[in-house]
């Protein structure tokens, strides 16, 4: 297969004025007609007429009106062209409904939808299908459909056909089409400068009750991005569309963005709190990158990070304003470490800036997202809030309109400033987790803290630069009172030390405060040191952070030294647990057990090799120790937490229920299940439904509550999502894949819907466990159902793919049977280049 390489860049020789798409649809041939206007670069480095294009059937080809002989090669055409402006004309016929990859134009549920991102375009007709190359796109569709969807401004429509018009220059990878029976959720937006913009929210038939949650979400993102960013919408109508059938979370095309519908619909009696929160952050997500992304978008796909970084970024923001600031950091860095740190410090580790690549799809991942957005807080923290802004305000008057790169985005920052971006962009360029060793010493009133920094060698990269390092440093007094507010330290050399001087006795030091930078902190430290922080400190990140790390301590003495849970911790614990003056949320935070994966990770880290059963049976000895230790609060604290009246998303009542659902599972270990039997039948909403369930389940209780929660929601997708995935993930670790193997023959279980498959084989690899039982019964099921799904869907098997990069840090029993898979994975006929690039890359 072929590599791309970063530095091979070379634009393409053309600009291309003007597009006009006619789409005559039919299930299994429709037409696309295209009429292109070229315009030959003068001075273009290469004057190749190259044209994308996959699985057309190619009817006619012309330029100025007269046929023209091409060249079909493999992944598009070569044509000859005249030196001149010439309009390019062709038809191509494609086969939407045999479509099951869902990239390019594909049917779900008898709608047509599209997902160009990132090269699907050229599945829909001949083009340059690269992001640099920008075009305004009028778009005609015919068909029988009631509701015809595409980019920009509704133009002009009548029975049968509508025609939309994008004013905005943007790549092929924004362009979209819906076609449908469907229903919308309307509602409007008067933007700050007076303009009025329809919106809509367009369903199948029977969700259009599960709208409304969005629709507010959408109106508040708009003016969030007004207040904060000073940024406006730009065309007269925003469309939202929910899809069942979608490989990706959302996609932000122009005007007409395409949601996974588990991302937009939304209801009190089929939504979970989590579900509501991360709805709220999707929509948020995809509108925001109207302006990060697609009024400024991507040279190329190596910069992927500088749209989605950012608006991560941007998204979680929003959060945080919406929300609570300390509740989603904590929640971001918990999701950071669970899902980007074994990325990084693994085969799959990359920058989040690759420089290669096989299959792009491959790198829409946790270290280009998260981690792209860790570096952009970095950067805020460094320059401060005022000339982070400045800077931003520069971005989008300078680059308005143009496909950037990460050298467009940090001249930004080096002209809003004044700063040297160049050592701070080795974030971009190279991988791995950085180490931060640190020391202290106190003499004379001075207290100094020595830090070093390193980076283990990735795949391709052996030696690593010093990175700049944002440390924000607090410290405290023996009675936990705050003597040197939060101040940033600015970390530049492989070792470098900072001083506080005029201290009266040695500080305790709450470092990486707010986690001010993605890297794993080392310290010898004593637990006695971590309870008093974890009592005391005022940055609620670092007060967390004392407790995880003391959860994870008692956990790993329980495994390596069979100690009993430190006695200290559940002390602290229990008393911060029962102070109600304290966020129920950051409480329920708090009661959340590390990991399973991640204390591996750090056993694997600290030279051990790690046994996912002791693990397992660790973490549950200390919740029942746990359990019993608090069980006279236990009743009390569970009335406390219970939210009287209406259900409401809102994060108040959210708090109280993801603390009060952590109660319920600590009880349920206590009682014969009947709290949680009440909870079930009782409950009026699906958080406390599924709450309720996830305890019973996990007691072996759950039978009954099971078939009447399948009685009950069979015929609603999404809510069948979370009983199939709910079975795995609460089931013993040598029940799950037992268990979900029985699930993958149910007759509600599909390979042709991706969140169906996510949710049985993804509760599987994420059952620690359970997965890596020492039989491979977990390996072998889902390398049988990887193998299934990459005839059908190439991009959503690759991705599960990465549910095996972890597999050195196992024992050489393990090591084996994972290989095994992946090599029987690998030898199949027929593999997609999707997955092969994820396979190879994780063997090697
Ligand atoms: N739709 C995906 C996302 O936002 C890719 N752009 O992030
Ligand atoms: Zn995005």
């Amino acid at each position: 297969p072929q590599t791309f390489y970063l530095k091979d860049y070379t634009p393409f020789g053309f600009d291309v004025e003007s597009v006009e798409l006619t789409f005559k649809l039919a299930p299994t041939a429709t037409r696309v007609l295209s009429r292109i206007r070229f315009i030959p670069q003068e001075n273009a480095a290469s004057s190749d007429f190259f044209l994308h294009g996959e699985e057309l059937e190619l009817i006619s080809a012309a330029i100025d009106g007269t046929p023209v002989q091409v060249e079909e090669v493999d992944g598009g055409l070569n044509c000859a062209v005249p030196s001149t402006p010439f309009l390019w004309e062709a038809e191509v016929e494609i086969n939407p409904k045999g479509n099951t990859a869902l990239e390019g134009l594909y049917m779900s549920n008898g709608m047509y939808c599209t997902q160009c991102e990132a090269e699907g375009f050229r599945k829909i007709t001949y083009y340059p299908d690269r992001p640099d190359v920008m075009s305004t796109f009028k778009v005609r569709i015919e068909g029988p459909e009631k509701v015809l969807l595409s980019n920009g401004n509704p133009t002009a429509s009548g029975e049968g056909w509508a025609e939309w018009h994008d004013p905005w220059p943007k790549p092929a990878y924004l362009f979209a089409l819906v076609a449908g029976d469907l229903i919308n959720h309307p509602d409007h937006f008067t933007t700050k400068s007076g303009k009025d913009v329809d919106l809509n929210i367009w369903v199948r038939p029977g969700d259009e009750g599960k709208c409304a949650f969005g629709m507010e979400a959408l109106k508040k993102s708009m003016t969030w991005d007004e207040e904060v960013y000073g940024r406006e919408y730009d065309l007269d109508i925003f469309n939202i569309v929910a899809v069942d059938d979608f490989n990706m979370g959302a996609m932000e095309n122009k005007g007409l963005n395409v949601f996974n519908s588990s991302c937009v619909l939304a209801s009190p009696e089929t939504s979970t709190d989590a579900n509501f929160e991360r709805i709220e952050a999707i929509i948020a997500h995809e509108y925001f990158h109207n302006w990060t992304g697609n009024r400024i978008t991507c040279r190329d796909w190596f910069q992927l990070c500088l749209k989605e970084g950012l608006t991560v970024y941007r998204d979680a923001q929003f959060t945080a304003d919406m929300r609570s600031e300390p509740v989603k950091r904590i929640e971001d860095v918990i999701a950071l470490r669970a899902r980007q740190f074994p990325e990084d410090q693994g085969p799959l580790s990359h920058p989040p800036r690759p420089e290669e690549f096989q299959e792009i799809n491959n790198f829409y991942t946790a270290t280009v997202y998260e981690k792209g957005a860790e570096v952009i807080g970095m950067l805020k923290r460094l320059v401060g809030d005022a000339d982070y802004y400045k800077a931003l305000d520069l971005y989008f008057d300078r680059h308005d309109g143009q496909a950037c790169t990460i050298e467009d985005w940090l001249s930004v920052f080096e002209d809003a400033t004044g700063r040297d971006m160049a050592q701070f962009k080795r974030w971009y360029s190279q991988a791995g987790t950085p180490k931060l060793k640190v020391s202290d010493n106190f003499d004379a009133g001075t207290y100094t803290l020595t830090f070093e920094q390193s980076t283990a060698p990735t795949p391709g990269q052996d030696i690593k630069d010093p990175r700049v390092i944002p440390i924000a440093v607090g410290l405290l007094n023996d009675k936990g009172d705050e003597i040197q507010p939060t101040r940033v330290l600015e970390m530049t050399q492989a070792t470098q030390s900072f001083a506080f001087d005029g201290l009266a006795a040695k500080p305790v030091p709450s470092i990486l405060r707010e986690f001010s930078a993605p890297v794993i902190l080392e310290r010898d430290t004593t637990n006695t040191e971590r309870t008093f922080l974890f009592a005391h400190d005022t940055d609620p990140f670092n007060r967390w952070e004392a407790g995880n790390a003391l959860a994870k301590e008692t956990r790993l003495a329980m495994i390596t030294a069979g100690e009993a849970p430190d006695s200290a911790y559940l002390d602290a614990l229990i008393k911060l647990v029962r102070d109600d003056t304290l966020d129920p949320a950051f409480r329920a935070l708090v009661l959340q057990a590390p990991g399973q994966s991640d204390l591996a990770q750090t056993l694997h880290a600290r030279g051990q090799v790690p046994d996912p059963q002791k693990i397992y049976d660790a973490s549950e000895t200390f919740t029942q120790t746990l359990a019993q230790a608090l069980s006279d609060s236990l009743p009390r604290l569970y009335a406390a937490t219970t939210v009287d009246g209406p259900y409401s998303p809102d994060a108040e009542g959210a708090g109280k229920r993801a603390l009060n659902a952590r109660i319920l599972s600590l009880l349920t270990r206590l009682d014969a299940g009947e709290q949680a039997q009440r909870q079930f039948e009782t409950a009026d909403n699906m958080t406390l439904q599924y709450a309720a369930l996830a305890c019973l389940l996990k007691a072996d209780k759950g039978a009954d509550a099971s078939a009447s929660f399948f009685d009950q929601w069979q015929e609603d997708r999404l809510v069948m999502d979370k009983w199939f995935a709910l079975q795995i993930s609460c089931a013993e670790p040598e029940a799950a894949a037992r268990i979900a193997k029985e699930l993958t023959t149910h007759p509600l279980f599909t390979l042709k819907n991706p969140n169906r498959f996510r949710a049985v084989m993804g509760a599987l690899s994420g059952h620690h466990a359970g997965f890596h039982q020492i039989s491979g019964a977990g390996y072998t099921l889902l390398a049988d159902n990887l193998i299934a799904l990459d005839a059908l869907n190439p991009q959503t098997t690759a991705r599960m793919c990465a549910a095996f990069q972890s597999w050195p840090r196992y024992d050489t029993a393990r090591q084996e049977l994972i290989k095994g898979e992946l090599q029987r994975i690998a030898t199949t006929k027929g593999l997609s280049r999707d997955t092969n690039e994820m396979v190879t890359r994780i063997l090697n």
